[in-house]
């Protein structure tokens, strides 16, 4: 007698659940089982908003339990390990898991402790950070609670997950700060350890206009190492242009900071870790260059794109049609082409819509010139995006929009 094919999926966030119930709609006699320990499902791409006062936090949460598709199957454990020859996944709670095909989606590990100082002053003292569920409605306080002085945004060397969330977060601020008057006694500062404010040179051209116009100074090559919380001081190392290394101490009445990131423990001691620890996957069929049963989407996996839900949004219907394609006997399709989007909040009311795949290449959804903030963006981020996400993506429907290569002068 046949028994049902089983696929483990590793990680039930965006692209877990996504998979999962695509997977199910698509063909029912699959057994799906999705592994997380996480009871909270948050829709982390509102988090910005939340962070400038526009989303109110508890629309960003949903239960876990209510999001796993009819019919799969969801063990509520941590992943100690692989054994790909049997394979099999061994829990944290003891047990071994068997199965046919594996995806591997468990997301990015937030390295708080690699900045001395940080996690301890986070949520008090004026530092706050959009990537913590727990202190993203700190950074409205901030915000609030900001009367002037030095305001620092920082963010670490690449890669992180949603690349542009560190300067959205100025743009808010210092557009809510203009509203409020406090401006004039402000003092905005942008450092990053990249040596561009965006990956894509096209929008950080573009970008570096939004950044003057809110009187935000960049500076580039400035990597976060210390924070002390009591006396308020952050201290940088900066690479000038001959690679020489010095340190800089700024004061600050507030601080955003961005922590540094990497592939989850689990998956870098793990057979399936490549370069940097990454899942190693072929950037356009998403299977595993060694294991060809496995595959891997979202932000663990190696695909040299931005990590973002838009990303996801386009990565997971490749990953289901190939599993289900290798079950029927065909080769998987280089169906990916590194698309990924990322919606950047130049103010409390534009959006630039940044999308974009591999090399950079600019390909909107929509035939409008992408370097342009928009009002319609900005209400579709806010309004649109959400229900999308949990209503539509979540249950496995596509809403493959095709996106095209814009041709940039
Ligand atoms: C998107 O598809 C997506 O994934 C669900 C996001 O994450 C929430 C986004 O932020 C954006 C901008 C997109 C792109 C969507 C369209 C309609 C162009």
């Amino acid at each position: 007698m046949n028994r049902a094919t089983t696929v483990v999926i590793v990680g039930a966030g965006a692209a877990g659940i996504t998979v999962a119930a695509s997977l199910r709609r698509k063909q029912p006699a699959l057994l799906v089982t999705l592994i997380d320990p996480a009871t909270t499902h948050y829709y982390q791409p509102a988090f910005t908003l939340v962070g400038a006062g526009e989303f109110d936090f508890a629309r960003t949460q949903r239960a876990q339990s209510s999001l796993i598709p009819p019919g799969a199957e969801w063990l509520q454990d941590r992943v100690t390990g692989f054994l790909p020859e049997q394979q099999t996944v061994t829990l944290a709670s003891g047990p071994q898991v068997h199965y046919d095909y594996l995806v591997l989606c468990p997301g990015i590990q937030l390295d708080w402790d690699r900045i001395a100082g940080l996690r301890e002053s986070l949520g008090r003292n004026g530092v706050c950070s959009n990537y913590s569920p727990e202190h993203v409605t700190y950074t409205w306080d901030c915000l609030r609670n900001f009367g002037g002085g030095t305001a620092l945004f920082t963010q670490p060397p690449a890669p992180i997950k949603c690349a542009g969330a560190p300067q959205k977060i100025a743009y808010l601020a210092a557009d809510y700060w203009r509203g409020r008057g406090v401006s004039a006694h402000a003092r905005l500062h942008f450092l990053s350890a990249a040596g561009a404010l965006f990956s894509v040179p096209y929008f950080s051209k573009a970008l570096e206009k939004v950044a003057a116009r809110h009187g935000i100074e960049i500076h580039l090559q400035h990597n976060l190492m210390a924070v002390n919380g009591s006396k308020r001081i952050a201290t940088f190392e900066c690479t000038g242009k001959d690679g020489a290394k010095t340190r800089l101490e700024m004061e600050f009445e507030m601080l955003h900071a961005t922590p540094p990131q990497s592939a989850p423990d689990f998956i870098k001691q793990s057979p399936f870790a490549g370069a940097g620890g990454w899942v190693d996957v072929n950037p356009h069929t998403l299977q595993h260059v060694k294991y060809p049963n496995v595959f891997s989407l979202g932000d663990a996996s190696s695909a040299p794109t931005s990590k973002t839900a838009a990303a996801v949004r386009k990565q997971a219907p490749v990953v289901v049609n190939n599993l289900l394609g290798l079950m029927a006997g065909r080769q998987p399709s280089p169906a990916y082409d590194g698309y990924t989007s990322c919606p950047l909040t130049t103010s409390l009311n534009t959006v630039m819509l940044a999308e974009f795949g591999y090399d950079g290449k600019v390909t909107p959804t929509f035939p409008l010139q992408p370097d342009r903030e928009r009002r319609v963006w900005w209400l579709l981020k806010k309004y649109g995006l959400p229900p999308l996400y949990w209503d539509y993506m979540l249950k496995g429907y596509d809403w493959d929009i095709p996106h095209r290569p814009y041709p940039i002068s």
